[in-house]
């Protein structure tokens, strides 16, 4: 991994002292039948990757080398993934990906939350870091890491909350919190129903991204103390920050153009289908806000070795082509038309199918005279023949799993007989 590729890390010193924990195990339901067998985190996401892609290749290309990857539902596959694309953690220099499962090291629970993912790890962190960075594994996302440990030390912070503005309407799914003229968080409500607008602008509000950097010792000496609360719910959103902001000098760390490398600030939380099929969107649009051609902060996954997508011309009715589209390698679309769409490695569409904002996962199979819109295709599904889906939104309901959005989730299961 000494590729020169990367020899626009960050050689900072602070982000060399500070260590990354990937909170990687929270059972992912709002996703449905995409997390019935993995974990949210290893959920196939833009063709080639999988979530926790960016998350770790952010830790890789910010400059931190010492990375934990808490795992608990679901893990097998999250597991393979991690250990294909990254080289594990070696002990004598501490420089690598660790897979940290839950294993009741402190006693006969599994993680009870995210902070208790972290506090039944503490013994594993050396603690020549002086800082660490908690991250979740299901965003997507491009972020320098280091930009925000500068600040929190700048600001003499005992821990930083990176946050970013959202729509008030969307507001409820996260923290929401409010920073005087000096950065500081003075409050924090995670998931209020009424959520509070940032100051400056009465349209939006300043949000929780669920990355937090703690000073080794305050986090240390946080977790414990949290066990003898009683009630205590083992949340960072919903005990340890809003606990902690009368406490400690909590600061917040806005995301915003500057902090990104290479454009917009851009984040999102594909927690839902409807996030992740608008995540899905975004990179298929002509000029898409997360570039993921860019060579100099490239997401890293372990790739599998498949020929080019080809595409086969039938005859005048059956034209095979993309428009507004990404097709992963080994997939081919044979005489059917697709705009507006993502296809995985290994997909089919068969002759006179025509798609539209369909995410189709891999190894899926499309088969002839299908129509579909807004749908996403989980792995391995085969759509029979004449299939319709997209067009009729109270059959779609009766047959698959829809968003409110409107997006439908086709899965095998759909289809079985
Ligand atoms: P949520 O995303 O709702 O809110 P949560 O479900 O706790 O928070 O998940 C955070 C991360 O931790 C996810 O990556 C999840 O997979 C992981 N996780 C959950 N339970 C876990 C467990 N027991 N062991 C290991 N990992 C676990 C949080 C904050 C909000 C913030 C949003 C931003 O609480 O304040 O706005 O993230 O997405
Ligand atoms: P039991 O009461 O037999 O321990 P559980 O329903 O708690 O049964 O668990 C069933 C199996 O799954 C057991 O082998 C247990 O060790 C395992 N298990 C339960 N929770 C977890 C977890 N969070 N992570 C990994 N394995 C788990």
């Amino acid at each position: 991994m000494s590729d020169n590729r990367y020899s626009h890390f960050s050689s900072n010193s602070l982000i060399r002292h500070t260590c990354a924990l990937v909170l990687a195990g929270g059972r992912g339901t709002r996703l449905k039948g995409l997390t019935a067998k993995v974990a949210k985190p290893a959920v196939a996401f833009g063709g080639k990757y999988r979530i926790i892609d960016f998350t770790l290749s952010n830790c890789y290309n910010s400059g931190i080398k010492s990375v934990g990857v808490l795992t608990q539902y679901m893990a097998h596959e999250l597991i393979q993934h991690v250990q294909g694309t990254w080289p594990m953690l070696s002990p004598v220099r501490s420089e690598g990906v660790a897979i940290l499962p839950a294993q009741q090291r402190t006693g006969d629970d599994w993680y009870r939350g995210t902070a208790d993912a972290v506090y039944q790890n503490m013994d594993l962190i050396d603690k020549s870091f002086e800082r660490v960075l908690i991250l979740g594994g299901d965003h997507v996302y491009k972020m320098d890491y280091s930009r925000m440990v500068n600040f929190h030390v700048e600001n003499g912070a005992d821990v930083t909350v990176a946050c970013i503005r959202k729509p008030l309407s969307q507001a409820s799914s996260f923290g929401v919190l409010g920073l005087d003229e000096h950065g500081t968080i003075v409050d924090f409500e995670e998931k209020p129903a009424n959520p509070k607008p940032d100051q400056n602008d009465p349209e939006q509000a300043l949000v929780s991204m669920g990355i937090y950097i703690f000073n080794t010792a305050v986090l240390d000496k946080e977790l414990k103390d949290g066990l003898m609360k009683p009630g205590y719910a083992h949340d960072f959103g919903h005990n340890v920050i809003p606990e902690m902001l009368r406490t400690h000098k909590v600061c917040g760390y806005v995301f915003t153009e500057s902090g990104h490398p290479g454009g917009n600030a851009y984040w999102r939380d594909v927690g839902d289908i409807d996030e992740y099929f608008a995540a899905s969107m975004d990179l298929v649009s002509p000029d898409p806000l997360l570039d993921l051609y860019d060579k100099d902060w490239p997401i890293v996954t372990q790739q599998k070795q498949r020929p080019g997508a080809k595409f086969v011309f039938n005859d005048d009715d059956r034209k095979g082509f993309a428009i507004d589209s990404v097709i992963s390698a080994g997939s081919i679309v044979s005489g059917a038309q697709i705009q507006r769409s993502l296809l995985s490695t290994d997909v089919r569409v068969e002759e006179k199918s025509v798609l539209d904002q369909v995410v189709v996962l891999d190894g899926a199979c499309i088969g002839k005279d299908c129509k579909l819109r807004k749908v996403i295709i989980a792995e391995g599904t085969q759509i029979p023949d004449g299939t319709v889906i997209g067009y009729d939104p109270s059959a779609d309901k009766d047959r698959y799993t829809v968003s409110e959005q409107g997006v439908a989730l086709v899965t095998g299961d759909h289809f079985a007989k």
